[in-house]
């Protein structure tokens, strides 16, 4: 059964939308593999975001991201890191569909950071890699 990561963000926790958000993940049948509520380091962010570390913008997603708890799982399920993606919407929740996570709760940049509620891996193989950086080591 293929296996995907996905955080809740600070701003969805602080907002109180973790039931939500979990809601959403059972709703659909896909099954909560590990949950562990957590303060991201510097270090676990610049290896989760390997890719963002040069933009100009990391340092504010860096403060917001370590702003408060973040909320870390695996989920498994039928092509479950598509289906994710799908449910969370774009990027920038601007763009992000009604009935999506980002398209349902979240609005307008904030502050140089695009603060969209949740996240999930963009491929198989970044699945692979986020939940042996958050769960394997
Ligand atoms: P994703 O979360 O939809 O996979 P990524 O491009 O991987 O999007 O970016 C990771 C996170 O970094 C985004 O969810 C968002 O919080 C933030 N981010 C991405 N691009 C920008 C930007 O241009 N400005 C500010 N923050 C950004
Ligand atoms: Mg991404």
């Amino acid at each position: 059964m293929e296996k995907t990561f996905f955080m809740i963000k600070p701003d969805g926790v602080k907002r109180g939308l973790i039931g939500e958000v979990l809601h959403r993940i059972e709703r659909r049948g896909f099954v909560i593999e590990e949950l562990d509520m957590r303060m991201i380091t510097q270090d676990l962010l610049e290896e989760h975001y390997s890719e963002l570390v040069d933009k100009p913008f990391f340092p504010s997603i860096a403060e917001f991201m370590m702003s408060g708890p973040v909320v870390a799982g695996i989920i498994s399920g039928p092509e479950v890191v598509k289906s994710w993606r799908e449910m969370l919407g774009a990027t920038n929740p601007l763009e992000a569909h009604p009935g999506t996570i980002r398209g349902d709760f979240a609005t307008a940049p904030n502050g140089g950071s695009i603060q969209n509620i949740a996240h999930g891996s963009d491929s198989l193989a970044s699945a692979e890699r986020e939940i042996a950086i958050w769960f394997e080591k």
